[in-house]
């Protein structure tokens, strides 16, 4: 009797899948998966102490530096309208009620106003790329604190819509003030992202694009010559 107890405890303690979790700071070089938003612009790989605008209401301001490693993201909004998004993370592969959580670091120095930063996700279609938006997958109501460099983090339960969802797309959505009709712009960083997800997925982060991959072929052929 006291043998099935501890076998059904174990049987209990045992994810339905095992799970993976990955860390990525930025210090291959890489910035982002893709964006939402043609004034999401700028999206550059940085190290060291940056200064940036916070848009005409406020004084620039400036990030002291990674907070994990040397290197870090930058993403700017300019000019300021709608929410636009960078993609910091897709998870691939996904299946009706995985779990998939994560967490970032966004710099923000004005608690409780704008500029700001959040954490959410979109679904990507089954069998397409990180561009094959389905549809928003919700994220976590909270801004950054205002505090430097702020944690934002979510869990998601993936919604495969009968298979037609395949990916989970991590955004960091930027929050400016004002929301509209700023003549400045507004500068963001961001780093150290910790995705969690099933065995069976891929988590991808961005990676390095070499000058040769973003030559044109005119460029290639002038390297060879
Ligand atoms: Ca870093």
């Amino acid at each position: 009797m006291k043998k099935l107890f501890v076998i059904a405890l174990v049987l209990i303690a045992v994810p339905a899948f095992a799970q993976q979790t990955l860390n990525y700071s930025w210090e291959n070089g890489g910035t982002i998966l893709g964006f939402y938003g043609s004034n999401l612009v700028d999206a550059s790989n940085v190290s060291g102490p940056q200064t940036g605008s916070q848009g005409s209401l406020l004084p620039d301001y400036t990030c002291p530096g990674a907070v994990d490693g040397t290197y870090y993201l930058h993403v700017a909004e300019d000019p300021h309208t709608g929410t636009p998004q960078a993609f910091v993370c897709w998870v691939d592969g996904l299946l009706e009620g995985d779990i998939v959580d994560a967490m970032f670091y966004g710099y923000d120095i004005t608690p409780d106003i704008s500029p700001s930063l959040r954490i959410w996700g979109s679904y990507t279609a089954t069998g397409g790329d990180v561009n094959s938006y389905h549809g928003s997958a919700g994220g976590a109501d909270p801004y950054t604190a205002g505090t430097g460099w702020d944690l934002v983090s979510h869990t998601w339960t993936f919604f495969a819509d009968g298979g037609a969802h395949g990916g989970l797309v991590i955004q960091a959505r930027l929050y400016s003030d004002p929301a509209t009709s700023d003549p400045d712009r507004t500068d963001y960083w961001i780093d150290d992202i910790t995705v969690t997800a099933p065995d069976h997925a891929t988590i991808h982060f961005p990676e390095l694009v070499s000058p040769v991959e973003e030559s044109s072929w005119t460029n290639i052929k002038a390297l060879y010559r």
